[in-house]
């Protein structure tokens, strides 16, 4: 499971973080919208243990347009959240896909200096990208996680 070694006590890190003068970015593609929408809340969750001041969501169509929405975000935002869902499908479509998204976001966090949230779920089915997802019963909660990743990055650097 993905989970092993993850870091603990996040909620409570996050919550004495307290960062009320921050602004980030929720940044959500729109496929698998189950699945996408409990990133989104678990994302949102984070920011609201975290007290962040202005938290905006903006939309783009797939996982493959984050990056360069991204690289605009990363420019008027201390943090960005992609939030992204990619399943495996018959075709070599999901490595492209997986890939872009993967290899852009991590050069925008690194062109930029803006730390980048990596919350794109890269999964063989539904089963396993809903069990990610932070909804009832899932295992994980990787929106939530990323989010967190990005502020307490934030932080460290600050
Ligand atoms: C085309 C495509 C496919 C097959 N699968 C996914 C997916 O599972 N998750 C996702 O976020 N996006 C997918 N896309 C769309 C691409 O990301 C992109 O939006 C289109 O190729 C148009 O540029």
């Amino acid at each position: 499971m993905s989970k092993h070694g993850a870091p603990t006590n996040t909620a409570e890190e996050l919550k004495a973080l307290d960062r009320k003068n921050l602004k980030v970015a929720i940044l959500a593609a729109s496929w698998h919208e189950t699945v996408m929408n409990g990133l989104i809340n678990g994302a949102q969750r984070a920011a609201k243990d975290a007290n962040i001041g202005t938290v905006d969501l903006v939309r783009v169509p797939g996982s493959f347009e984050l990056p360069v929405a991204a690289r605009v975000l990363a420019e008027k935002y201390d943090a960005v959240i992609a939030l992204g869902v990619v399943i495996r499908g018959g075709t070599p479509h999901f490595d492209y896909v997986c890939q872009a998204a993967t290899m852009g976001l991590t050069q925008v966090s690194l062109d930029t200096r803006t730390p980048i949230g990596f919350g794109v779920l890269t999964c063989d089915d539904e089963a396993q990208a809903v069990d990610r997802a932070g909804l009832e019963g899932s295992a994980e909660d990787k929106g939530y996680e990323a989010f967190s990743a990005a502020v307490m990055t934030v932080a460290a650097l600050a």
